[in-house]
């Protein structure tokens, strides 16, 4: 089973992941987790190559950099996975590329993306998305300290747009939107219970 988390930088994803870990450890449950872009040599190498290398990148570069990212990882970790019946959770998956490189940066047509999604995941697709909603005012405050990656330089007109991206894709029947502004136990609570009715 594939469980994705979703939303802006600073919405509270990580934080949500590591008690789902907490929580999936005493019960004994095996899962694997992944960050995007990220979870093998290949992809942390284009990570860095994204978040870290180089102010100045083309936006079409830095989509399909992202895909690749995303292939290699599906390819390597959570296609053999699934395969096995494990539950994977992801930090992230092609819904990011859709809100932040489709209506965010507007790299390619929507069209074109959601072609490149499907090649990037070799038509992997989650049974759940956890969709953390918060305002993008809101997240800025819980993220204004430490230095800016790339993507977090983007400005915030640029995740205003990413923010709409994600309320359109919202409206898929796999998304669970989640308020993102209430507390970590309550949004922890609410996600436990999502789970334990897709998997009983
Ligand atoms: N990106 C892309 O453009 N296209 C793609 O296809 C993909 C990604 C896959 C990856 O960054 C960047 O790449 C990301 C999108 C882009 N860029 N941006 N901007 P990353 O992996 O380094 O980080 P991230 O995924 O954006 O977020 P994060 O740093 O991991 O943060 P988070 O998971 O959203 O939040 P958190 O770390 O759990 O919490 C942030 C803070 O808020 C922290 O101090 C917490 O203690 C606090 N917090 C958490 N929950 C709450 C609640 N409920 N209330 C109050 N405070 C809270």
């Amino acid at each position: 089973m594939l469980i994705s988390f979703e939303g802006i930088d600073g919405c509270g994803k990580s934080t949500q992941i590591k008690l789902l870990k907490a929580y999936f450890r005493d019960k004994g449950v095996k899962f694997s987790v992944f960050r995007e872009p990220g979870g093998t040599e290949i992809s942390e190498k284009i990570r860095n190559l994204l978040l870290h290398e180089t102010d100045d990148m083309d936006p079409t570069t830095e989509l399909l950099l992202f895909s690749a990212a995303r292939s290699q990882l599906v390819a390597e970790e959570i296609i053999p996975r699934l395969k096995k019946g494990e539950i994977v959770i992801l930090d992230r998956f092609y819904d990011s590329t859709t809100a932040y490189q489709g209506y965010g940066r507007k790299s390619a047509k929507l069209s074109h993306i959601e072609t490149l999604n499907k090649l990037a995941t070799h038509n992997t697709e989650p049974e759940i998305t956890f969709y953390l909603r918060i305002d993008p005012k809101e997240a800025a405050k819980r993220t204004q300290r430490g230095i800016k990656d790339r993507m977090e330089k983007a400005g915030e007109d640029f995740f205003r747009e990413v923010y709409s991206g994600y309320d359109m894709l919202s409206r898929l029947e796999r998304f669970e939107v989640i308020d993102a502004t209430k507390s970590p136990e309550e949004i922890h609570q609410k996600i436990i219970q999502r789970l334990n009715k897709v998997l009983n």
